[in-house]
C-alpha cells in the first residue's frame, strides 16, 4: 500500500475515533509529512542533562521516576519538532496554557494515533506502550524543564588543545592529495572516517561528538571542523602525517552547524558554531578554538512574536565581507554578523520566513539560498548588499542540503532544490544581470522519484544532476537515486539502484543518502546507510557512465551519512 494511502486510511480512522474539535484542528494544519516528522524527531542529547523544573499545581500528578523517564522520551522523540521549551517549531506548541486546557484524555489520543498533519502515531506504531502514552500526556501538562545556559566561561572550560599551534606542522607532512580527501560522518559511532579519494582507503577514523553531523573546511583547506549533536567541535589538521584531532571544544548542549571565515585576509582565522541549545552562536579563534564571543538568538520572530529558543540552523561564510550568514530556524531571521570587530559587533538582520534550515550559494558565491521549510519558500540573500533579494515559493518542504548549481540550456544559471514533502526538483534562476527575467523565479520543475528527498548535487565538470530520496517510505525508492541530463532536462530521470551495487551487505535499511562529488568531478559518492548493528557502505559511481565503480566497506564504517570532499566544500562547489 502506498504511503499516501496509509495516511489517508489512518486519517479516516481518526475522524471516526476522535472528537469533532480535534478533526477541525487537523483540517487547519497539514504542513508536515510523515517522513519529515520522523526525520525531525531525531534524538536530542539533552535527555541526560539536569534541568530546572517549576511545579504547576494544576498539572496531573507524576512520580519523580515517571517524570525522569518522560523527560528522557520527550528529548529523544519530541523535542526536535516541538522545541526544548515546547514553544513549537515543525510541531505544534505544547506550552501548559494549551496542554492543561486540552487535558489528559485528549492528549493521549494525539500521542497514540498521531495526526495527518505529521504527528507520528507513537502508540499504534508500537513505539510507546499505553502506559507510556498516558505518562507522556501527563508530562506535557507539567511546566517544561529548562536545560542550563552555557556561558563563554563554561565553553572555555571544555576546550582542549591536544597539539598547540607551536607544535603543529609548518608544512604538509603527508603524501595525500588533501584536496581529494573525504570526511565521512559515522553518525552512530560518533566518529568521522577520513578517506583518501584517490585510493579509496581509510586514512584515519577520528573520534568526534555524539551523533556527529557535518564537516566544514577552512579557507586554506588545511583545517577540518566537525560538529556533533552534543555541540562538540573537533578540529582536525590535514597537514599532519596522519591527520588527527588537534583541538576540541563543547560550545553548548546541542548543535548542528559550524563554519569558518572565508573572506580575503581572514582565511583560517575565525570559526563559528551555532547551537540549538542554548539558542546562540559562538565565535572562536580558527586554530585554537578559543571562544571569543557568544551571542543569543532569543527574540522576536518575523511575525513579531517573542520566541525563547530560535535554534541556529545553517551558517555560511561570506566571500564579499568579513561576515557569517547565520540562520535562526524558529525566528525566520538571517543575521549577517561582521566578525572583524568583535567588541563592536555589527549585525544586519534580514527578515526571511520560518523555519530556516539548510542552504548553499549560487555559482558566483554572491547569493545564498536557504530553505524556509515550513513556509515552502527559498530565501535569497545578497551577501554583497546584505539584503534579502527574494523569497521564492517552491514545493512542499524544500530540503536542498547546499543545493546544486548548473547552466540551464534555456534559462542560464540556476540553483536547484529537491523536497522532503514533494517529488518536485525545483530550478530557480540565479543570474539577475544576463537573465533578469528569470532571476529568483522558478524556471522549471522536474519530476523526481517521490518525496523524502534530502540532498541534490552536481559539479561544474559534470552534465548530471543527482537527487536522493532516503526518507521515501518505499524501499525501492529510498535505495536508489534519480539522475537527470542537464543538457536534456525533458528526458525522464534515469533511476540508479545504488544499494544493489553494494550487494554483499546483507540485510539492512540501506537508505541511499547524500551524493558528493570527488575533486575532479568525475565520480559521485553515495552512502548506503543501515542501522549501526548492520553493514553499511559507500558506493562510488562513475559520473559519465552512471555505473558503479567502487564499493567501500569496512567494519569501522558504521552508519556513514554525510560526506564532505575537501576541495568542493572549501570552494562551495555543488
Ligand atoms: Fe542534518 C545539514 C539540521 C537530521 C545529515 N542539518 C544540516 C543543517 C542543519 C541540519 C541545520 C545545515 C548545516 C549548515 O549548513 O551549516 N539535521 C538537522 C536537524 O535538525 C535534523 C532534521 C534532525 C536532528 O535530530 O538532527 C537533521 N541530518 C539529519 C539526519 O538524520 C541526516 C540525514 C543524517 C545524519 O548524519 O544525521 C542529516 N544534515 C545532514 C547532512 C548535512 C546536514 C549530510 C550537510 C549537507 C551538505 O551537503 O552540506
Amino acid at each position: 500500500m502506498s504511503h499516501k494511502g496509509f495516511k489517508h486510511i489512518r486519517g479516516l480512522f481518526l475522524l471516526a475515533a476522535m472528537p469533532f474539535a480535534v478533526n477541525l484542528a487537523y483540517a487547519e494544519e497539514q504542513h508536515t509529512t510523515q517522513p519529515e516528522a520522523n526525520y525531525q524527531a531525531g534524538s536530542s542529547p539533552l535527555a541526560q542533562e539536569e534541568m530546572h523544573q517549576n511545579i504547576n499545581p494544576k498539572a496531573p500528578p507524576m512520580t519523580a521516576k515517571e517524570f525522569a523517564r518522560a523527560k528522557q522520551i520527550y528529548f529523544e522523540r519530541c523535542a526536535g519538532c516541538h522545541g526544548v521549551l515546547r514553544k513549537g517549531a515543525t510541531g505544534k506548541p505544547l506550552t501548559t496554557d494549551k496542554t492543561l486546557a486540552n487535558g489528559t484524555d485528549y492528549l493521549k489520543v494525539f500521542i497514540k494515533y498521531g495526526s495527518p498533519a505529521g504527528m507520528p502515531n507513537w502508540g499504534t506504531s508500537g513505539e510507546l506502550s499505553d502506559d507510556e502514552v498516558d505518562m507522556m500526556a501527563r508530562y506535557i501538562q507539567q511546566e517544561p524543564p529548562t536545560p542550563p545556559e552555557y556561558s563563554l566561561a563554561d565553553i572555555e572550560k571544555t576546550r582542549k588543545e591536544y597539539i598547540p599551534v607551536s607544535k603543529r606542522p609548518t608544512k604538509k607532512m603527508n603524501n595525500y592529495n588533501i584536496q581529494n580527501i573525504f570526511s565521512v560522518t559515522l553518525r552512530d559511532s560518533g566518529e568521522v572516517a577520513l578517506i583518501d579519494g584517490d585510493s579509496k582507503k581509510i586514512i584515519n577514523i577520528v573520534k568526534t561528538g555524539y551523533a556527529v553531523h557535518i564537516s566544514r573546511i577552512s579557507a586554506s583547506g588545511r583545517y577540518l571542523y566537525v560538529i556533533g549533536r552534543d555541540a562538540r567541535i573537533n578540529l582536525i589538521d590535514l597537514w599532519m602525517e596522519k591527520p588527527d584531532n588537534v583541538a576540541e571544544i563543547k560550545v553548548g548542549l546541542e548543535a548542528r552547524s559550524v563554519e569558518t571565515s572565508k573572506f580575503k585576509g581572514w582565511e583560517d582565522k575565525i570559526a563559528v558554531a551555532g547551537t540549538y541549545w542554548p539558542p546562540q552562536y559562538v565565535i572562536m579563534d580558527g586554530d585554537t578554538l578559543k571562544p571569543k564571543k557568544v551571542v543569543s538568538t532569543r527574540g522576536m520572530t518575523v511575525d513579531n512574536e517573542y520566541h525563547p529558543e530560535p535554534r541556529v540552523a545553517s551558517i555560511v561564510a561570506s566571500h564579499y565581507k568579513p561576515e557569517f550568514v547565520i540562520n535562526a530556524k524558529e525566528s525566520g531571521k538571517i543575521m549577517m554578523v561582521d566578525y572583524s570587530d568583535l567588541n563592536n559587533l555589527k549585525t544586519t538582520t534580514l527578515d526571511a520566513a520560518k523555519f530556516l534550515h539548510d542552504g548553499g550559494f549560487d555559482s558566483t558565491g554572491r547569493y545564498f539560498l536557504v530553505a524556509a521549510n515550513a513556509s515552502n519558500k527559498i530565501a535569497v540573500v545578497d551577501t554583497k548588499e546584505d539584503k534579502l533579494a527574494a523569497l521564492v515559493d517552491v514545493g512542499k518542504i524544500p530540503h536542498p542540503g547546499r543545493g546544486a548549481n548548473f547552466v540551464h540550456p534555456k534559462f542560464g544559471p540556476v540553483w536547484a532544490t529537491s523536497h522532503l514533502g514533494a517529488e518536485d526538483v525545483t530550478l530557480i534562476g540565479t543570474d539577475p544581470v544576463k537573465h533578469k527575467a528569470q532571476a529568483w523565479k522558478v524556471v522549471e520543475v522536474l519530476k523526481g522519484q517521490g518525496g523524502g528527498s534530502l540532498f541534490i548535487k552536481t559539479h561544474p565538470k559534470s552534465k548530471n544532476l543527482w537527487v536522493d530520496t532516503p526518507l521515501n517510505p518505499d524501499a525501492k525508492v529510498n535505495q536508489s537515486v534519480a539522475v537527470y541530463d542537464i543538457n536534456n532536462l525533458s528526458k525522464p530521470a534515469q533511476i540508479v539502484d545504488i544499494a544493489a551495487c553494494a550487494k554483499d551487505l546483507g540485510e539492512g535499511a540501506k537508505r541511499v543518502v547524500q551524493p558528493e562529488y570527488n575533486q575532479a568531478g568525475d565520480e559521485v559518492w553515495f552512502s548506503v546507510w543501515s542501522a549501526k548493528d548492520k553493514k553499511s557502505a559507500i558506493v562510488v559511481v562513475d559520473d559519465k557512465t552512471r555505473s558503479c565503480k567502487a564499493v567501500i566497506t569496512d567494519p569501522k564504517l558504521i552508519t556513514p551519512t554525510g560526506k564532505f570532499n575537501v576541495h568542493n566544500t572549501q570552494h562551495d562547489i555543488y
